[in-house]
């Protein structure tokens, strides 16, 4: 992609509502716009990182067994009146009327439009267990939406449910929803530690927030430092086997959001030279809680005996548009954001340093060819403006690597290859840059794989 043809609005000014460091780059590197309070237009730059994300949200479901489908937006006020929550939840949910007066809302979450497709296809225990997912806007009427994209009022979730037809059935389920969920964000190169958390509005008694430990969270959390240093499972995880080893791994140890946090057991499980105490933003929640809408709903199967059975369920969530903010959090310096290669809006950014010199033009027109002709995308900076603006855009938007072009080099036959995360500058031939470049591009697929 060339800049000079790029719809990338920078601001070189801190917009004065931004509060934490995620939402002031995300205004200046040009990847969202606020529409209304909460609310975001997502420009093009944004745009490639929240795709990215969705990807690998997405890769991580299919491999765990889930089935992706796509739910609306909009739902019938009905089926929350048959669970119960219509009232329940309350100012936080968009109710909007039709022109025919009938009551509808904007989803917030999508338990009971699952349960009932569910329901009205599903007869009998063979078509247990299932899976499904969708990754769709949401809307939740937040008091204090703030921090940009991290407490949005419309913001995108990937929500999945699983139907199961015993409770030991259904904390397999769990188990591999939880199992997919460390690879998940592992892959975005985040630490996330799974926590006891509260169920709330969603319900049941067994849960998890997925967290990842940074000053600016909204949350309040208590761990053992042990688990802050686990490594996740690699791709050839078998979410068929015995996922058990995993789970009691990753919460064999005190790990508590503050509204299940319990002081005294804290300071009992723990040695106090391994208590952590921190901030932290949820990334993900995970619920099981029966048959608290199957019930409600009358979602039930004919069982191996001929008997009804009401089916077992469980959500899993996770904060797809929050999550750019939380990786910009966790990955960024005084210059800008530093992305980790595998959301990069692009692999790498090639600066020309002196457009309108016939030579170097030359030189970053071949190169450009050559890095996309190799499969990497490229931000070429063609603009006619200076040097030092187009480094310091460069770091801004926070490319995973840099390669600079100027007449000087182009006279060597050497150009500039830099890495975004540690600043390291190395003179390189074109034929080494590109070797370099296509390595880490190979070291990150595999981790990936
Ligand atoms: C689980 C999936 C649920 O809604 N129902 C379907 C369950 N869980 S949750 O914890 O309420 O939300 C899941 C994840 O969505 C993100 N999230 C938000 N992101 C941005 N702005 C918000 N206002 C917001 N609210 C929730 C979080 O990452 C959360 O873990």
């Amino acid at each position: 992609m060339r800049l000079s043809r790029y719809f990338l609005p920078l601001l070189r000014d801190d917009p004065k509502e931004a509060e934490i460091a995620s939402h002031r780059l995300m205004l200046r590197a040009g990847l969202i716009r606020q529409a209304s309070a909460g609310i975001y237009s997502w420009l093009p730059l944004g745009f490639r990182v929240l795709r990215k994300i969705e990807d690998i949200v997405r890769e991580e479901q299919d491999r765990a067994g889930a089935l992706e489908l796509l739910m609306p937006t909009i739902q019938p006020a009905e089926l929350w009146q048959e669970s119960g929550r219509y009232e329940v939840y309350g100012k936080e949910m968009l109710r909007i009327s039709d022109r025919h007066e009938r009551a509808m809302l904007y989803g917030p979450t999508n338990e009971e439009l699952i349960t009932a497709i569910f329901r009205d296809a599903v007869k009998s225990y063979k078509d247990l267990p299932r899976i499904l997912y969708h990754i769709q806007w949401k809307f939740r009427d937040e008091i204090r939406p703030r921090f940009g994209v991290m407490r949005g009022r419309e913001f995108l979730m990937k929500d999945s449910y699983s139907f199961d037809l015993t409770v030991e059935d259904a904390r397999k389920s769990y188990n591999r929803m939880f199992v997919s969920y460390l690879r998940t964000f592992a892959r975005m190169g985040l630490k996330s530690v799974p926590m006891v958390a509260e169920t709330g509005v969603i319900g049941g008694n067994l849960s998890h927030e997925f967290i990842i430990l940074a000053d600016t969270g909204e949350s309040e959390v208590y761990c053992h430092r042990d688990l802050i240093q686990l490594e996740p499972p690699g791709a050839d995880i078998d979410y068929q086997g015995d996922l058990a080893p995993v789970i009691e791994a990753f919460t064999g140890k005190y790990a508590a959001t503050s509204e299940k946090h319990d002081a005294e057991s804290f300071a009992r499980e723990v040695p106090a030279k391994d208590r952590v105490t921190a901030r932290g933003i949820e990334v993900g929640h995970i619920f099981f809680f029966g048959t608290k809408y199957s019930e409600a709903m009358g979602c039930k199967v004919q069982g191996p005996g001929g008997d009804l059975v009401t089916v077992q369920m469980g959500s899993y969530g996770i904060g797809v548009s929050r999550l750019v903010g939380a990786i910009i959090e966790a990955s960024h310096d005084d210059a800008g954001i530093i992305w980790p290669q595998s959301v990069a809006p692009f692999d790498v950014g090639l600066i020309n340093v002196k457009a309108g010199d016939a030579a170097t033009d030359a030189a970053c027109e071949s190169l450009y060819g050559k890095l996309e002709t190799a499969g990497l995308s490229v931000l070429y900076d063609d603009r006619d403006d200076r040097a030092g603006a187009k480094f310091a855009a460069m770091d801004l938007i926070g490319l995973p690597w840099q390669i600079i072009v100027g007449p000087k080099g182009v006279a060597s036959g050497e150009i500039e290859l830099k890495e975004r995360a540690t600043g390291a500058r190395h003179s390189l031939t074109v034929e080494s840059a590109l070797n370099r470049l296509l390595q880490s591009s190979r070291e990150a697929s595999k981790e990936a794989a």
